[in-house]
């Protein structure tokens, strides 16, 4: 029989390897827009997985196809043994693979899927995403809702569709947004397309702004688009050209920084609402996911769809609270 002593050992020595080979792990995050909020709430929670479970997070910032790839050769030459990457074109799909495998580093997407040449997702990386139509029925419903509330004639209210159209899971949400929208009696005809270039705010009020100059006959709006930052530049484009904030309801999709700022102000604007989703279970969990794949072997799922729920101005620490996000 063992004595209680060798045991004690045998797990000390045993608990003291794990806790060597935690330190070795070493797992790369890249966003493809560090400066957004949501992506720095996504590093905030891979921080915290990191902590806990003793590993190293290396945070990069890659705005293009060039940077991911040397992004990629630094994460292999510094002995990383895998990455979780928000792309910044999901068309790099088959490079990203190639450049993960010739590094020999474990690969996990988040937030945008990678596509293939065939413009098909590559179902064999695993993903976390969001349940980007579902989520974006829910930014339609709110907003028909609003514009039943402010007794509004649907005749008289024009939508902009800020849209991203390169990237599926932006399609998605504008879809189901729109798809709502119309089952509320919302005219297909009065919904015009705002494209943006880049997906932030600066692009979206650029965008918004072409369609409400061409438009400066319609009585009141809606926004809405990929994220809080598109809804956002639509509001400030129609305070630029005088519409009030009566006259317009924006709904994003998000919930970070720039959201909340925009309910904290003495008074509303034309920023109805966004849809919170979870940055903790997309930043915490995928980094927590990437370790144990590393550390145990073990895979994680392949397809992995996150929900979201509304807030307004109202309710949005309640609504941050009951995510565990404050
Ligand atoms: C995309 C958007 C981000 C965020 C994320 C979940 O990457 O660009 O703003 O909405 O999906």
């Amino acid at each position: 029989m063992r004595s209680l002593k060798a045991i004690v050992m045998a797990s000390a020595i045993a608990l003291t390897a794990s806790a060597a080979f935690a330190a070795d792990v070493k797992i790369g995050f890249v966003v493809k827009q560090a400066e957004e909020p949501w992506f720095q709430d996504e590093w905030k929670f891979a921080e915290q997985a990191a902590k806990e479970k003793g590993f190293t997070l290396v945070k990069i910032g890659a705005e293009d196809g060039e940077k991911v790839q040397s992004a990629i050769d630094n994460l292999g030459a510094q002995g990383a043994q895998g990455f979780i990457i928000c792309v910044p074109d999901v068309k790099l799909g088959p490079g990203i693979v190639a450049k993960a495998t010739a590094n020999d580093l474990k690969l996990m997407t988040v937030d945008d899927r990678l596509v293939g040449a065939d413009g098909k997702p590559l179902e064999d990386v695993p993903h976390m995403g969001i349940s980007a139509l579902k989520i974006g029925e829910t930014v339609g419903q709110s907003i028909a809702a609003e514009i039943k509330k402010r007794g509004w004639d649907m005749k008289d209210v024009g939508a902009i569709r800020v849209s991203y159209d390169q990237l599926p899971t932006a399609v998605d949400r504008v879809e189901g947004a729109i798809t709502a929208l119309k089952a509320a009696g919302f005219l297909a005809e009065n919904i015009y397309d705002a494209p943006q270039a880049k997906t932030d705010t600066e692009a979206a009020l650029n965008a918004a702004t072409t369609v409400l100059n061409k438009h400066s006959n319609v009585k009141h709006w809606i926004a809405f688009g990929l994220n809080d930052e598109a809804v956002l530049g639509a509001v400030r484009a129609s305070e630029s050209v005088g519409i009030s904030a009566d006259n317009m309801i924006g709904v994003g999709i998000g919930g970070a920084e720039s959201a909340i700022n925009e309910f904290k102000k003495p008074s509303a604007t034309g920023f109805y609402g966004t849809v919170i989703i979870s940055p903790k279970r997309h930043g915490y969990e995928t980094a927590l996911n990437m370790y144990e794949w590393i550390a145990n072997n073990k895979e994680p799922e392949k397809l992995i769809l996150t929900s979201g729920s509304l807030a307004v101005r109202g309710d949005y620490e309640k609504v941050r609270a009951g995510l565990g996000i404050e």
